[in-house]
């Protein structure tokens, strides 16, 4: 309940960082879900901006709420994009895909100019020891998984209640790696990005700008 309630809060703390004439990229999740709440708000009393969603989920509920959208190829730039994540290190690197949509996230994180992610105070953490998401191509996707748990890095395709194998918004599979902990980040994703079969992963290095981590007695900004 307390960690609902930083949600929210930093959801909200976030808008005011979204001025007239923003080209805002939206992140997807539950934190996010405040944030989008908090912008439908404020372009209902007259915020002109126009947002570029991350995901099906997050396109839905800004629709929903009248805020104007386009899609990341029909945009000239996108200045600010805000998101959450699942972790955030003493580096200030991130894992995000827990909700299965950092694909769309990362390519629209690396067609900002500038990144902001907001978390409650549970979500940062010395060392990683969240699972990695990778998203995979579904041909082949149970070889690659072998081929994962070959390099020693705990991989389990993701499937949802029924059993099912869980599906993203591109229509690909999730293997999550349960490395606990993961020292190095940029070693694992040198390990990752030239596999086949495997589209993108959820360690997003070097890419944010701004945190803003909520805490019980307030935000705390952090300029990376
Ligand atoms: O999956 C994702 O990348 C989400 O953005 C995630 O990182 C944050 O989700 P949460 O706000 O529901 O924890």
């Amino acid at each position: 309940e307390a960690i609902k309630q930083q949600k929210a809060q930093v959801g909200q703390e976030a808008v005011q960082y979204i001025e007239d004439g923003m080209v805002v990229g939206i992140g997807s999740g539950s934190t996010m879900w405040y944030m989008v709440e908090a912008l439908g708000q404020r372009v209902k009393e007259g915020l002109n901006i126009v947002g570029v969603p991350t995901s099906k989920a997050t396109r839905k509920h800004a629709n929903e709420l009248g805020i104007p959208l386009k899609t990341v190829d029909e945009v000239d730039r996108i200045d600010l994009t805000i998101d959450g994540a699942d972790q955030i290190d003493q580096h200030y690197q991130g894992i995000k895909g827990g909700g299965a949509s950092h694909l769309m996230e990362k390519i629209v994180a690396t067609n900002s100019t500038k990144n902001m992610w907001i978390v409650d105070e549970s979500k940062m953490v010395t060392a990683f020891n969240y699972p990695i998401p990778v998203e995979v191509i579904p041909y082949g996707s149970t070889q690659l998984e072998r081929r994962l748990d070959r390099l020693d890095l705990q991989p389990q395709l993701r499937k949802n209640a029924a059993g099912e194998f869980v599906t993203t918004d591109s229509n690909n599979y999730i293997i999550d790696l349960y490395l606990d902990p993961l020292d190095d980040p940029k070693e694992l994703a040198h390990i990752l990005d030239p596999l086949v079969g495997v589209v993108e992963h959820g360690l997003f290095l070097d890419m944010v700008n701004t945190i803003i981590v909520q805490h019980a007695n307030g935000p705390e900004v952090i300029n990376v």
